[in-house]
C-alpha cells in the first residue's frame, strides 16, 4: 500500500523475443490491474544479465519490451513503465536483502537449479541471488499483488518470507505481497515437448510461438505441434499436447473446454490446429500493428523510460530510506 492505494508490480526480462507464454501468463493480464491498483511494470534488464547477453541485443530488446508493454494495452499515463537499471534503488535494496536471505532458501529455487544445469559453464552468483533482486523489485514499492505465470510463484513466496523476516526484526517495513496467477494460461507448454514450459530461451524455434510471429509462421508452428495418436479433441489426462492447444484456444476465444470439445466434435486434429493458429494470429495482429508504430518512435520510448524512471525512483527512494534508517545507516541528507 502507498497511502490509500493498493499497488501492483511485475516485470519481464528483455532476454529474448517474448512468447505467447509471456503474453498469456503475464503481460496480457497486466492491463486489468490498471484501474484498481497503482501499477509499476518494469523491464528487468539487471535480471537478464544473469545469463550471458550480447550487449546490442540487450539494448534493442529493452526498447522492444517497453514497446510491447504499451502495445499490449498498458497506458503510460495510468501505469509506471520503466527500466530496472534506471532506478538504482533496486540494486541497493538487493544488497541489503541478500543479508536477510538464507543460502538454503536460494538453493531450493527450481529456476536456479534449471538454469544452472542449462548454463553449467556460467553458474554465477547473480543467477543464485536472482530471487533477492526480484524481492527488492517488489518490496521497494510496498506491493500488494504480483501478476506472474506459475513458474514465478516460488520466487514470490520467497519474497514473502524475506519481507516477513525483515518485518519481524523491523516491524511495519514492507507490505507482504500476494502472487496473482491466471486461471487459464498460467503455464503454456512447448509445442515440441508439451511436458516442458514454453520458454523464450528454447533453442527449438518450432517449440515457441512469439508474440511478433507473422500469421503464416504462427499457423505453421501450430500445424507442427506435437500431439498424440488419438484423434478426438478432448481435454484429458496424458494428452499434454492437445490440452495445451485447447488452453491456448480457450485463452484467445474465452470458450471453456466443454465448448471447445463440442465445437470440434467429429473433426480431426488438423482442423483444430488450424483453428488455434487462426485465433492466435487474429488476437495478436492488433498488438503487432501497434508495436510497430511504437518501436519506430525511439525518442518517444526514451522519453517514456525517463518519465517512468523518475516516477518509480520517487517511490523506491521512500522505501529505501526507511530501510536504511531502520538498519542504522547514517543519513547525511
Ligand atoms: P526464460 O525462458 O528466458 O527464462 P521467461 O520467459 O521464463 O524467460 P520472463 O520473460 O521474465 O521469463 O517471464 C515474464 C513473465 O512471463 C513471468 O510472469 C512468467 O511467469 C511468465 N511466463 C513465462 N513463460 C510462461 C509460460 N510458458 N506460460 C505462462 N507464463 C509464462
Ligand atoms: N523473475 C521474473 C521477472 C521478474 C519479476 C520481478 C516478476 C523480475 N522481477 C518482480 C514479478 C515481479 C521472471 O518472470 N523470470
Amino acid at each position: 500500500m502507498l497511502g490509500e492505494q493498493k499497488i501492483c508490480f511485475s516485470g519481464v526480462q528483455p532476454s529474448g523475443n517474448l512468447t505467447i507464454g509471456n503474453y498469456l501468463g503475464a503481460i496480457r493480464n497486466f492491463a486489468t490491474f490498471s484501474e484498481a491498483y497503482k501499477c509499476f511494470y518494469c523491464v528487468v534488464d539487471q535480471h537478464a544479465i544473469t545469463v550471458r547477453q550480447t550487449p546490442a541485443d540487450l539494448r534493442r530488446r529493452t526498447y522492444e519490451t517497453l514497446a510491447l508493454y504499451m502495445a499490449c494495452g498498458l497506458d503510460p499515463e495510468k501505469n509506471t513503465l520503466y527500466v530496472q537499471s534506471h532506478v538504482p534503488a533496486h540494486a541497493e535494496l538487493s544488497w541489503i536483502l541478500n543479508c536477510y536471505t538464507m543460502f538454503g532458501e536460494l538453493s531450493r529455487m527450481t529456476q536456479f537449479k534449471d538454469k544452472s544445469s542449462k548454463h553449467a559453464d556460467n553458474v554465477n552468483a547473480g543467477l543464485f541471488t536472482y530471487p533477492v533482486l526480484m524481492a527488492s523489485d517488489i518490496l521497494l514499492y510496498q506491493t500488494d499483488v504480483v501478476p506472474v505465470g506459475i513458474d514465478q510463484k516460488q520466487h514470490v513466496e520467497l519474497c514473502r518470507n524475506i519481507a516477513e523476516r525483515f518485518n519481524q526484526v523491523f516491524p511495519d517495513t514492507f507490505t507482504v505481497p500476494e502472487p496473482i496467477i491466471p486461471q487459464n494460461g498460467k503455464k503454456i507448454m512447448s509445442l515440441a515437448d508439451p511436458t516442458k514450459k514454453m520458454s523464450k530461451s528454447d533453442e527449438n524455434q518450432n517449440a515457441i510461438v512469439y508474440i511478433l510471429d507473422d500469421r503464416d509462421t504462427i499457423i505453421r508452428k501450430f500445424r507442427r505441434a506435437v500431439t498424440d495418436s488419438d484423434t478426438a479433441v478432448r481435454f484429458a489426462e496424458g494428452k499434454d499436447g492437445i490440452n495445451n492447444l485447447m488452453t491456448i484456444y480457450s485463452c484467445f476465444t474465452g470458450k471453456n473446454m466443454d465448448e471447445i470439445e463440442r465445437e470440434f466434435a467429429g473433426k480431426g486434429y488438423g482442423d483444430f490446429k488450424l483453428a488455434v493458429g487462426e485465433v492466435t494470429a487474429d488476437a495478436l495482429a492488433p498488438v503487432q500493428a501497434r508495436y510497430k508504430e511504437l518501436l519506430a518512435d525511439k525518442a518517444g520510448l526514451e522519453a517514456q523510460m525517463k518519465r517512468g524512471a523518475e516516477e518509480a525512483a520517487y517511490y523506491a527512494r521512500k522505501t529505501l530510506s526507511k530501510v536504511q534508517k531502520k538498519l542504522g545507516f547514517v543519513q547525511i541528507r
